[in-house]
């Protein structure tokens, strides 16, 4: 670990935060800037990218280089920075809405490509910054401000979205349980290839008050309530595991990333670029 403190990478001038009061946001941010201390990153050497949305303001406050692209498209904007300097450590920000509604198609190629780049998808289960509409993760049943009698669409799971695309490390974490989301960070930024943790966290401004949940600890309370390890979920039946949080790691597995069979190509090398193994710790 490093000597390195949290604080290096936090731009304290551009305190106080944005996010509402019980936003998740914070806490995410949090468990990532302790990452990079403890990890050493060099600031010059870490692009942090992010789309648009509250989670998208995340790189106002993060002192390592920053790129703040267009909504959707913090994928495409990554995959370019790490095609042209496949050193840079690439990390990803996006919001359900922006990584996994307007930018799926993004987020399934850069997992099927395998780009080295750590996404982080800060899951509220709606469009927090336009006021609450329903996004590809919304829950069957809940209510946004546009599926105002319950919501007829099922949500997306996104880590066997992540998974079924091809990407070597997926996880979910929860800003219920930050030790656990933080340490799944750190391996998802020492992963080589295209590392994915979904962080599920509440917006009580929005998902919270047109659920039932209008204080923000009453929506922390729903998210530990709902949340099970990948053990305990094994043991529940299809209809009851659906419903739930599966906090965890997924998957763990060794393959070569775009960037490391596009230099063998560059140098003409004998690739045994897909060999490795499953290294799935439950
Ligand atoms: C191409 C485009 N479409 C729509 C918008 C408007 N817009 C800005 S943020 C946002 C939703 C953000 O939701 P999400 O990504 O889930 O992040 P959150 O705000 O919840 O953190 C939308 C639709 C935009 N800026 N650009
Ligand atoms: S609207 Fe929701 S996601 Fe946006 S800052 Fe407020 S609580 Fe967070």
């Amino acid at each position: 670990m490093s000597e390195i403190r949290y604080e290096e990478y936090l731009f304290e001038e551009k305190l106080p935060l944005f996010w509402c009061a019980g936003c998740g946001d914070g806490i995410v941010l949090g468990a990532i800037l302790r990452s990079f201390a403890n990890l050493g990153y060099e600031k010059k050497d870490t692009v942090v990218v992010t789309g648009i949305g509250c989670w998208g303001k995340a790189d106002d406050y993060i002192t390592t280089s920053i790129f703040h692209g267009t909504h959707g498209r913090a994928l495409a904007f990554a995959t370019g920075i790490k095609l042209a300097n496949p050193k840079l450590k690439v990390i990803v920000l996006m919001g359900d809405g922006d990584g996994a509604t307007i930018g799926g198609n993004h987020f399934i190629h850069a997992a099927r490509r395998n780009i080295d780049v750590t996404a982080i998808v800060v899951n509220n289960f709606n469009y927090g910054m336009t006021g609450g509409q329903y996004s590809g993760t919304t829950p069957e049943n809940f209510y946004t401000t546009t599926s105002k009698y319950g919501h007829i669409e099922p949500g997306f799971d996104l880590c066997k979205l992540a998974a079924a695309a091809g990407a070597p490390y997926v996880a979910r974490g929860s800003v219920f349980n930050v030790v656990q989301l933080q340490k799944l960070i750190e391996e998802a930024f020492e992963k080589k290839g295209f590392s994915f943790v979904e962080a599920v966290s509440p917006c009580p401004t929005h998902f919270g008050r047109l659920n039932g949940m209008k204080k923000a600890p009453e929506m922390l309370h729903w998210i530990k309530e709902n949340s099970v390890s990948i053990t305990a979920a094994e043991k529940l039946t299809p209809e009851v595991r659906e419903k739930k949080f599966v906090l965890g790691k997924f998957v763990d597995k060794d393959i070569a990333d775009y960037s490391t069979k596009y230099q063998c190509i560059i140098d003409n090398c004998s690739s045994n670029a897909s060999e490795g193994g499953d290294k799935n710790e439950r």
